[in-house]
This record gives structure tokens, sequence and C-alpha cells, in this order.
């Protein structure tokens, strides 16, 4: 696999400050290193400069919107025309509006649709016009599939058919969210299910809805608040009672198995926050989850 870094440390979708420092923390947690030990090629962009903030009009609570403006603008570009399997080594989750957006772009542009799978303690389908708290980290999936009251932002492409999300993790809705959420055909696991049944039966049949589907992509978007805080603390949002260190490599390791993967997400991780960087490294073993690390060798499977 080709695999190309793309180092966004925007830091504006929240109040709280840190994740700016995340690109880094990932590099110096041996992120190209390790992925090439599996056998990958991996170039390393560099980080992306936005340029200056969009002028923004709208609901005066949100937090730098013309700062998101730009990223999203700058990850869209730069993610379209991008070969490979990109990274985008975060930055909090507003990234994700411009990463996805792009990945759809680039999809659509290959005559391929994109689906992907949301790994979050949150749902982030706020809009501009629901946030109560202003934090635009809480809008990229409402953004990239084409919401309403996104205007002054980038035009969408793309957008991402809703039936063609998957989330993971979930025990952080806002009342906001939920009834526009809970309306829509996507796939919404939330912690309480998971529970039930563990991580592996609704993503088996995921897998094999996006593998029907024929020649399409699958975006990762990774968050940090997915796993459990006890072994991910570096993350502003910790929510009890997330995904373990198994359950986490269980989900790599079957989106590896898939072939279907094309494109990740690295996001949130705030390294001011994290004790001798332990949580940039899981996430770093994490995507050597995904990218083919075993134990022993297993065969792709259509998980059909
Ligand atoms: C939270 C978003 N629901 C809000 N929190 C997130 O501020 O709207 N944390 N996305 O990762
Ligand atoms: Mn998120
Ligand atoms: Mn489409
Ligand atoms: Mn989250």
């Amino acid at each position: 696999m080709d695999i190309t870094l793309i180092g966004a440390p925007l830091d504006c979708g929240k109040t709280r400050a840190g994740c700016l420092m995340g690109p880094d923390a990932y590099r110096v947690a041996g992120i190209a290193e390790t992925l090439r030990g599996l056998g990958h090629g991996v170039t390393d962009f560099g980080n992306v400069d936005p340029g200056q903030d969009w002028t923004m009009e709208g609901p005066d609570h949100l937090v730098h919107p013309g700062a998101v403006a730009a990223w999203t603008d700058a990850l869209m570009r730069r993610g379209r025309e991008i070969g490979g399997m990109p990274i985008f080594l975060g930055g909090d989750h507003a990234l994700a509006l411009g990463s996805v957006a792009g990945m759809a772009a680039r999809a659509a542009d290959r005559g391929r649709d994109l689906f992907v799978i949301w790994l979050d303690a949150h749902s982030d389908f706020h809009t501009p016009l629901t946030t109560d708290s202003g934090n635009l980290h809480g809008t990229p999936v409402a953004y990239f599939t084409g919401q309403d009251g996104f205007a002054g932002f980038p035009d969408l492409p793309h957008p991402v058919d809703l039936a063609n999300i998957c989330m993971m993790g979930l025990r952080s809705v806002d009342p906001g969210e939920r009834d526009r959420l809970a309306a829509t055909q996507a796939r919404l696991h939330d912690m309480r299910g998971i529970d039930e049944t563990g991580f592996a039966p609704p993503l088996r049949d995921f897998l094999a809805q996006v593998a029907a589907a024929g020649d399409v992509d699958l975006h990762v978007s990774l968050d940090v608040d997915f796993l459990d805080p006890s072994i991910a603390p570096a993350v502003g949002t910790t929510v009890p009672a997330g995904a373990t260190f198994r359950e986490a490599h269980l989900v790599m390791e079957m989106l590896s198995e898939s072939g279907l993967v094309t494109s990740l997400d690295l996001v949130e991780l705030n390294p001011a926050l994290d004790e001798r960087g332990r949580t940039a490294r899981l996430m770093v073993e994490l995507t050597a989850s995904l990218l083919g690390k075993r134990v022993f060798d297993r065969p792709t499977r259509s998980f059909g």
C-alpha cells in the first residue's frame, strides 16, 4: 500500500487547545517507521497550511468558524488530488469536514461511492444551527452528508449518503442531534448495543454491505474518545465505557482483513493531556492493526 501522511494540526474545532501538537506526536511515536515495517511505502507530506481564515457570518456562539472553513477547503482540495491511502493526522475532529468531503469527491472522480465508519463516543451530527457548545468538531457528519445550516462554508462537491455510514462506540449524543440522526438510514451502534453483541457482528454486517456495493472506497474516522479513557487519556472529551484495548484492535483487524479501507483520520489526540505519549502510541498501534499487523496471517475475508 502507498500511504501518505497528511498533517492537519487544526485546533479550531473547540475552545480547548492542544490538538495542534497531534501530528508531531504521531511522528514521534513512530507512525511512518511502524507502517514501513509492515512493508508499506510511506510518504510524509508534512503539515497542510490552511491559509487565511475565511470571513464568516452566522451564529455568534460558533467557535472559530472562519478557521474551520479555511481548513475544510484546504483539506478537501489536498485530499481530492491525493493517490494511495491518505492518513490524516489530526488535529481535532473538525478536520473531517474537509478530509471526508475530499475523500467523497476523490471517490466520485473515479466513479466510486464512499462509505464511512465513524468510531467515536460522539455522533458529531450537529449543524451550526443546532450546536449548543458552538464547537464545530461536533459537526463534520452533518457537513459531509450535506445537511442544511452550513451557509458560508466551502461548497460540498459530493455529499456522502447517510445510508453509507456506520457509527460505533456511541455514548454521548446530544438532544439536538439525536432525533435527526435516528431518522436517517445510518447504522448507529451505541455501547449499550455493543455490550450485548460485541463489535464483531455489527461490523461484519456493515463490511458485507460495503463489499456488496462493488467498486467503493471506505474511510475510517477514528476519534481518540472511541477508546476507554483508562487506555486513552489524551483527549479533551473523555467519556467512560469506551472500547477496550482488544475491542479496538479487533475492529481494526477486521477492517484490515476486509481489504476495503482506502483512507483514515486519526483525530482528537491532545498530547498535553497524554501520559508520556501512551495514547499516541496506542493510536499508532491501532493504525498498524488496520494496516496488516498480525500475530498469525489471516486471509482477506469478504464478510459476506
Ligand atoms: C459535542 C461534541 N457533542 C459538542 N463533542 C465531540 O460540543 O457538540 N467530542 N465531538 O469529540
Ligand atoms: Mn468526534
Ligand atoms: Mn454517490
Ligand atoms: Mn468524540
